[in-house]
C-alpha cells in the first residue's frame, strides 16, 4: 500500500502525466461505450448491472487522510482485483482541504490501474469553469505548487480532465448516483429517452447545473422544488425523487455535495447523502458505503435502511 500513498512525495510531472492518462482512459471508454463486463457508457452517462460489491465515496475536498482511511477500510487492492467490484467516487475531490493535488493524483493512479473498477463522477468543484463560485482554491494551489503561471496547463490539461469526468450513473434496479442531485423535470416525456438526455448532459447547461448543484429538501406545501440558497441549482422535493426512481426502476439516490456526520437520509430514506471529507469539516464525519450484491437484492425487497451499510472512518 505504501507505494500508492507515496503520492505525498510526488513530482509535479507525475501529477500532470496521471491527469493526461486518465483523461485518455475516459475518452477511450466513451469511444468504446463499454467500461467493463457489467458497465456500459454513453456520453457522460454510465449504466451498470448490479456489481458483486459496491463501494461509494462522497466528497473528499482535499482530505488525503480521510481518503487513505477509506482505502484501507475497504482493503482496496483486494477489492479491486475482482472485475465485478465497483468503486464510485461522487466528485468534489478538490478545494478546502490541504491536499487537492495529491487526492487527484491518487484517484488518477487508481483509475489508470483499475479502469474497469474505478469511476470518478464530476462535482461542482470540478466545474468551476462552467458555474463559478467563491471558494475555488484549486487554481491557486496549482500556482503555488508550480511557482509560475499555469494557464496553459490549466486550459489544456486540467479542464479537459474535468470535462471527461462522468456525470450520471445508474445501477439498474438499485440506485442513481450523482454528485448533487436529481434535476427537476417538468415534462414527463423526458423519461421516454432520459438516457439519451443524460448522455448529452455536458452540452445541456441547465441539466448539468442541476446534476452538479441540486440538494434534496423536505419542501412545504408539496412544492416540487424551490430556489437554492447556494445561488446555483435547486432544492428538489420528494415528488422529484419519486418521479426519477419510478421512471428508472431504481430504489435509491446516492449523492454527496452536503457536509454531514458521514451520511444522512431524506425523502422517506430513498435519498442517501454520503460525505467523506473530515479535516476541513471538524464538526462532521467522513464515511463510505459498502454493500454486496446479496445485500442490494435483499434491501430492494425488505425496506430496511441503506444506512446500515455506511461505515464512518
Ligand atoms: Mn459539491
Amino acid at each position: 500500500m505504501s507505494d500508492f500513498f507515496s503520492v505525498l512525495d510526488y513530482k509535479f510531472q507525475d501529477f500532470v502525466d496521471a491527469i493526461v492518462k486518465t483523461t485518455k482512459i475516459h475518452d477511450d471508454q466513451r469511444t468504446r461505450g463499454v467500461v467493463s463486463k457489467i458497465g456500459i457508457l454513453s456520453g457522460h452517462y454510465i449504466n451498470f448491472q448490479i456489481p458483486h460489491n459496491l463501494v461509494v465515496v462522497g466528497d473528499i475536498h482535499g482530505d488525503f487522510v480521510a481518503l487513505e482511511k477509506i482505502m484501507e477500510g475497504i482493503n482496496f487492492k483486494d477489492f479491486l482485483k475482482n472485475e465485478s467490484n465497483i468503486l464510485i467516487f461522487l466528485g468534489d475531490y478538490i478545494d478546502r482541504g490541504a491536499y487537492s493535488i495529491e487526492v487527484l493524483l491518487f484517484l488518477c493512479k487508481l483509475k489508470i490501474l483499475y479502469p474497469g473498477n474505478v469511476f470518478l463522477l464530476r462535482g461542482n468543484h470540478e466545474s468551476y469553469d462552467r458555474f463559478p463560485f467563491s471558494s475555488y482554491d484549486f487554481y491557486s494551489n496549482l500556482v503555488n505548487k508550480v511557482g509560475k503561471p499555469i494557464d496553459t496547463l490549466y486550459n489544456n490539461t486540467i479542464l479537459p480532465f474535468f470535462e471527461s469526468l462522468f456525470l450520471f450513473c445508474e445501477i439498474s434496479g438499485f440506485s442513481i448516483l450523482t454528485h448533487g442531485g436529481l434535476p427537476v423535470i417538468e415534462n414527463p416525456l423526458f423519461f421516454r429517452n432520459y438516457k439519451s438526455h443524460l448522455s448529452n448532459s455536458l452540452e445541456n447547461n441547465a441539466l448539468l447545473e442541476e446534476i452538479l448543484w441540486n440538494d434534496p429538501r423536505d419542501l412545504p406545501d408539496n412544492k416540487s422544488w424551490s430556489f437554492s440558497n447556494r445561488g446555483l441549482g435547486k432544492y428538489f422535493g420528494i415528488d422529484v425523487t419519486n418521479m426519477w426512481l419510478s421512471n428508472t426502476g431504481c430504489k435509491f439516490l446516492l449523492r454527496g455535495h452536503e457536509p454531514c456526520r458521514g451520511y444522512k437520509l431524506i425523502h422517506e430514506n430513498k435519498v442517501l447523502t454520503i460525505f467523506s471529507s473530515k479535516a476541513p469539516y471538524p464538526k462532521f464525519e467522513s464515511s463510505y458505503l459498502k454493500i454486496s450484491q446479496k445485500e442490494i437484492v435483499e434491501i430492494n425487497g425488505d425496506g430496511s435502511s441503506i444506512s446500515q451499510y455506511v461505515h464512518i472512518v
